[in-house]
């Protein structure tokens, strides 16, 4: 049963000073670069980023670190702290790992640095973190911007925070594969203590509004699933926006995305054609709605309504955009009566991962141990569950 010990209260792990995790130190020299990079939470705005929309996340006080330390070589030596695994490769030829993904996230950055034309020589490098792998809380994009960041400090490639950012997305892109927005890894970059990003997709014009919410802490529960589906899945939903882009600009080629779409252009040259691309375009053009009256919400302070939006979000990435699973949907429905429970919805990608909860703070410990074995029972799973703090995107830590 889930008690108070059980939920892993952000901030056990490194302190506000973004301290270095005892276990990386013993890899530090006297020239290595330590970056430091977190994990993100989305508050509102899910699936939008792709669709040149808008979104609403914010850096969390979980995070993956990560020391580079040059060789005098052309090898490139990976090393995971936290999996004791080891990948080793050189610059002339970065070879994807097959069987591990994580130095595949390192690696990807490293080519499209020397894309950019950055001379890249050897080097080692030691990675660990506290961001739960697979809770759908962007472990991946935290550790290409820790990666971006180390590796623009060793190099002095004097990139900014921008170019590191497209970077870090473009890598997960063409090197690992999945057609990701750049939600993540602004998110990560650019993440602001106690608040959260409004950020454009489109323009990348983004504004940080300050995230108070008296006595309401972010729970996330977490399924402890990911279902295999998810990158491939991913990519669909993707391709499928694009379709009904494409329809609609056959009649208004001034429509560059599902951002300029409304549903009047949806129900005249897309539902006639196809009911499932429509219900993907249909989640995408309301979801961009409301995010807009979401951000209206918070400005006067209005958190009921706020977090209705968030189960309005749910319901739609369940029933029109499919990318949710019976994990995801039990834990919402299982809070979604509680009155402690402003919202609730699930989060990031899919298909496994958390679910992002805004719950009164008095009530966590026991929606917590209720949840949990409601879920042991319902789905015959164990629930894990964090509190997310927000916190600064990555830095150097030395
Ligand atoms: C994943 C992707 F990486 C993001 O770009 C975003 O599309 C998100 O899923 C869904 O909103 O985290």
């Amino acid at each position: 049963m889930m008690n108070k010990e059980n939920i892993q209260a952000a901030g056990t792990m490194v302190s506000r000073k973004h301290n270095m995790p005892a276990g990386l130190e013993k890899f530090i020299k006297e020239n290595s670069i330590v970056a430091r990079s977190p994990g993100r939470i989305n508050l509102i705005g899910e699936h939008t980023d792709y669709n040149n929309g808008f979104v609403l996340p914010a850096a969390i006080d979980k995070a993956a670190y990560l020391v580079i330390t040059p060789r005098k070589d052309q090898e490139i030596h990976l090393h995971s702290v936290d999996l004791l695994e080891d990948y080793t490769t050189n610059t002339t030829d970065l070879k994807k790992s097959m069987f591990m993904s994580w130095p595949n996230y390192i690696l990807g950055v490293i080519e499209q640095f020397i894309l950019a034309g950055v001379k890249i020589n050897g080097f080692d490098a030691a990675l660990t973190g506290d961001i739960p792998i697979g809770a759908g809380l962007s472990s991946s994009a935290a550790v290409e911007c820790a990666v971006a960041l180390a590796m623009n400090e060793l190099c002095g490639s004097g990139f900014d925070k921008f170019t590191m950012v497209k970077l870090a997305q473009k890598a997960e892109n063409d090197f690992v594969g999945v057609q990701c927005g750049i939600m993540d890894q602004f998110a990560s970059m650019f993440g602001r203590h106690n608040h959260v990003i409004r950020l454009d997709c489109r323009s990348l014009e983004f504004e940080y509004v300050p995230f108070n919410m008296d006595g309401i802490k972010i729970l996330l529960l977490d399924t402890n699933v990911k279902h295999s589906l998810g990158s491939s899945e991913y990519n669909v939903r993707r391709k499928q926006c694009e379709t009904g882009v494409a329809w609609i600009q056959r009649h208004l080629p001034e429509v560059k995305s599902l951002r300029d779409a409304t549903m009047e252009m949806l129900d005249k040259y897309v539902l006639h054609d196809d009911i499932l691309i429509y219900q993907r375009c249909k989640y995408v053009v309301e979801e961009n709605n409301r995010l807009l009256a979401a951000c209206k919400d918070l400005e006067q302070g209005n958190i009921p309504a706020f977090g209705a939006r968030m189960f309005e979000t749910h319901y739609g990435l369940s029933k029109l955009y499919e990318v949710s699973c019976p994990e995801l949907d039990f834990l919402v429905t299982h809070v979604q009566d509680n009155p402690a429970v402003l919202g609730a919805r699930m989060m990031g990608g899919g298909f496994g991962g958390c679910t992002i909860n805004l719950v009164k703070e008095e009530a966590i410990e026991e929606l917590v141990a209720g949840a949990a074995v409601a879920y042991k029972k319902g789905m015959n799973k164990t629930l894990k569950a964090h509190i997310a703090k927000i916190e600064t995107g990555s830095n150097i830590l030395s």
